[in-house]
């Protein structure tokens, strides 16, 4: 092999072993740059006689064709290795499922609340809303609780380190009692002096707290609570609306209520109201789902209405507990883990 020829066979080789394109621009540099290879034979040219340089000089481009050629092949092999790398790392499969937006749900507790509201507003009972930090007064005083009473205890209630007008800490309200007592008393502040009788239809769904916790409670929870005043509203009143609501949020007219005397500060007479369905897998046993009972004298007189002349019932009912009932649900923290596997369920219904 003459040298020229081991010169092109070098330089292709050279180009082979450049893997990138700065290396291979490297190797050409040594071969037909300023003082390469290929351009010091041109150079040494001008030195042979007259009658060699022809031949020699021909000789020399074709060498310098040849090594031009493999440069510019591997050049264009570099870049499509180059392109292929970066395919292969940004591959785009077009056949996978598209990305949804989730859609969301209301939450089980909130569909319950939507359908209490619902359901009474169907009544003629308006819905109160307000704040879950209360007064000492609005949580127990105005509803005759003892100044004693072991509810006002920081074993039951939560306190919020921040006092009202009399000195005395803010709750995290234990029911929902004190809106219905603010709405009770908006009420008898407008029909003040009115010819007609007041007539009183509320109910507060909504967030309470007690120091409570365990499988079927919650240190916060829901309740809803009614109250209905009037001229002559008795506790043949509470048995309708209960047993309406009843019917209606659970979509059935097999079950029946039982009411059993009980003891609250707020009402006298009380009573416990039983629920048991005649259908369905919980059928057959009584299951605790309210307090109730006609508004007790001091209370009716703490929301601003004279006892002789205005009463009343009022119930108390867990929503938490009626939603389990609902949609047979076992353990009352799946409300409140927040796991989407529960969630998901009630999406959409
Ligand atoms: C219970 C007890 C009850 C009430 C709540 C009430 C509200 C006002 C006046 C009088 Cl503004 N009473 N609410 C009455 C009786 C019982 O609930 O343990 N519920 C789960």
């Amino acid at each position: 092999m003459n040298d020229l020829a081991s010169l092109v066979e070098s330089a292709r080789a050279d180009f082979a072993r450049a893997s990138a394109s700065a290396e291979l621009e490297d190797a050409k540099a040594r071969y037909l740059g300023k003082a390469g290879s290929v351009t010091e034979q041109l150079k040494a040219l001008g030195a042979l006689p007259v009658d060699e340089k022809k031949a020699r000089g021909a000789e020399i481009n074709a060498a310098k064709q040849a090594i031009e050629a493999a440069l510019v092949e591997r050049r264009a092999d570099l870049a499509n290795r180059q392109l292929e790398a970066q395919l292969a790392a940004q591959s785009l499969d077009v056949t996978l499922p598209g990305r949804n937006r989730g859609t969301g749900g209301v939450h089980p507790i909130s569909q319950a609340l939507e359908r209490i509201e619902a359901i009474f507003a169907s009544m003629g009972f308006e819905v109160a809303d307000g704040p879950e930090i209360e007064t000492d007064w609005y949580s127990f005083t105005a509803l005759n609780n003892p100044e004693n009473h072991p509810a006002r205890s920081m074993q039951d209630t939560f306190y919020v380190d921040l006092e009202d007008d009399e000195g005395h800490w803010l709750n995290l309200r234990p029911h929902t009692s004190p809106m219905q007592i603010r709405y009770a008393q908006a009420h008898a502040r407008r029909h003040a002096g009115a010819a007609t009788m007041p007539d009183v239809r509320v109910i507060a769904p909504g967030r309470t707290y007690r120091v409570d916790s365990d499988a079927t409670h919650s240190p916060m929870f829901h309740q809803v609570e009614g109250l209905w005043l009037g001229e002559n509203v008795s506790f043949r009143d509470l048995k309708a609306v209960y047993l309406d609501f009843m019917r209606a949020f659970f979509e059935t007219d097999q079950l029946k209520l039982r009411f059993r005397p009980s003891y609250f500060p707020f009402t006298e007479p009380s009573a416990e109201i039983d629920l048991m369905f005649e259908t369905g897998p919980l059928a057959g046993r009584w299951l605790e789902i309210s307090g109730s009972g006609q508004v007790h004298p001091q209370v009716v007189r703490n929301m601003g209405f004279d006892p002789e002349r205005v009463i009343g019932f009022a119930f108390g009912s867990g929503i938490d507990r009626l939603a389990m009932l609902r949609y047979g649900i076992d353990d009352l923290r799946l409300f409140f883990d927040g796991d989407l596997r529960f969630l998901s369920q009630f999406a959409g219904t």
